[in-house]
């Protein structure tokens, strides 16, 4: 098995998205926890994942949201974020808080309200022009709750049109990721309720469109890593929203729920070649925490994605292939399994403080004195992460 110093350089080129949503009060249908501190406009969204940034070195760039994140001057945003050392990042629509998308947006049956949608998604192009964004992520809400309600497969129809008017307005260096969801809010059927049909959707778009993987929106038990493998392979997987779920799309830290299912996911994205700068894998979260203190945990998902990704170096890569080639069930998976137990957490630590990083970025957090300053700060501050 190779040695934390043989992967060790690998680990630079991790570069992990954080949302701005994450760090405003965000919660469940059920209850809102407000907490002290949170951020009172983007600005100070974008200095709290900064700070992330600067305890960690994972998380360069920061996914806004529209109309979440919209501000007058997207030019003094992007610089506001840029002297705190992070870059903004995808630019992600939102057509699922407006009472006139209650029965669809770009798949709805007025082509009035269709095209509401698609303006929605230029306004976000044009944003995307002053940000520097990349990436223009499209997660739809659309779907029905009682059958018969719509005509399934003119959603479809409607929604390839749809695509295709957005995708046409995107600059040549820009791209679509579409994400998918098998459930919630519709209960009956989602019009992009899958890896497949979101494919289906993207490889019709062109060269620039992408499927966008969230870790929560599977039916349980589904084997995530096959889809990772799979998309890999067609040259299409844009784009993770990572976050752990116990039974639907609860958007929980990363790798809390099942470190396993995290470690052989990015084993995949390292085997297809989804892994690194250049790969155009962008590796982002997408969570919204409820309970806990919101920038500790930004750094304890980034940590949790960092330690797994380098479990997933650390597979012998040639000793799996020979076992797999020689039909050595059991050697193949104790190749795999010898790099899953590795505790990296002690190598990581001191590789960091080789790199001017805590050690602990956790400890380093406590001790810092932000948690505290922003808590004295932002009096009457409630800037909802999740929400209007
Ligand atoms: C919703 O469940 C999806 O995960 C979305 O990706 C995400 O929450 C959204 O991007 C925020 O607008
Ligand atoms: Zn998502
Ligand atoms: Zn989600």
């Amino acid at each position: 098995m190779p040695s934390f110093g043989d992967i060790a350089p690998r680990l630079t080129e991790q570069a992990i998205e954080l949302p701005s949503w994450a760090f405003g009060n965000s919660g469940t249908r059920f209850k809102v926890f407000g907490q002290a501190g949170v951020p009172r406009d983007p600005f100070e969204k974008i200095a709290d994942a900064a700070k992330v940034h600067e305890l960690t070195g994972l998380a360069p760039t920061v996914a806004l949201h529209i109309p979440w994140d919209k501000v007058d001057d997207y030019a003094a945003l992007r610089s506001h974020a840029e002297s705190l050392g992070v870059g903004l990042g995808t630019i992600n629509s939102n057509t699922f808080q407006d009472d006139d998308y209650k029965l669809g947006s770009v798949t709805h049956a007025d082509p009035k309200v269709r095209q509401k949608a698609i303006d929605h998604h230029f306004e976000c192009i044009d944003i995307m022009g002053e940000t520097g964004s990349r990436d223009l992520k499209i997660w739809l809400a659309d779907g029905t709750n009682y059958p018969g309600q719509d005509d399934i497969r003119a959603r479809q129809d409607r929604l390839a049109d749809s695509l295709a008017k957005i995708y046409e307005r995107i600059g040549e260096h820009q791209r679509l990721v579409l994400e998918y969801k098998f459930f919630e809010p519709a209960f009956y059927h989602t019009d992009v309720p899958d890896w497949g049909t979101s494919y289906a959707h993207v490889a019709a778009l062109g060269d620039r469109a992408f499927v966008c993987l969230d870790t929560g929106h599977h039916a349980p038990g589904t084997n995530i890593e096959f889809i990772v493998a799979q998309l890999l392979r067609l040259g299409k997987l844009g784009s993770f929203d990572f976050n752990s779920r116990f039974y639907a799309d609860d958007d929980l830290i990363v790798g809390a729920a099942d470190p396993f299912q995290l470690f052989r996911i990015i084993l995949e994205v390292v085997r297809g070649g989804g892994y690194g700068a250049d790969s155009g894998v962008a590796f982002m979260l997408d969570q919204c925490h409820n309970i806990e203190k919101k920038i500790p945990g930004q750094i304890r998902s980034v940590l949790n994605v960092q330690e797994m990704t380098a479990r997933a170096l650390l597979v012998d890569r040639d000793a799996l292939t020979a076992a797999q080639n020689a039909g050595d069930v059991l050697g193949a998976n104790e190749v795999l399994m010898d790099a899953f137990y590795t505790d990296v957490r002690p190598a990581l630590a001191e590789w960091r403080e080789s790199r001017g990083l805590p050690a602990n970025p956790l400890r380093a957090y406590a001790e810092s004195g932000y948690q505290e300053k922003i808590e004295a700060d932002r009096v009457g501050g409630d800037q909802a992460g999740w929400g209007a």
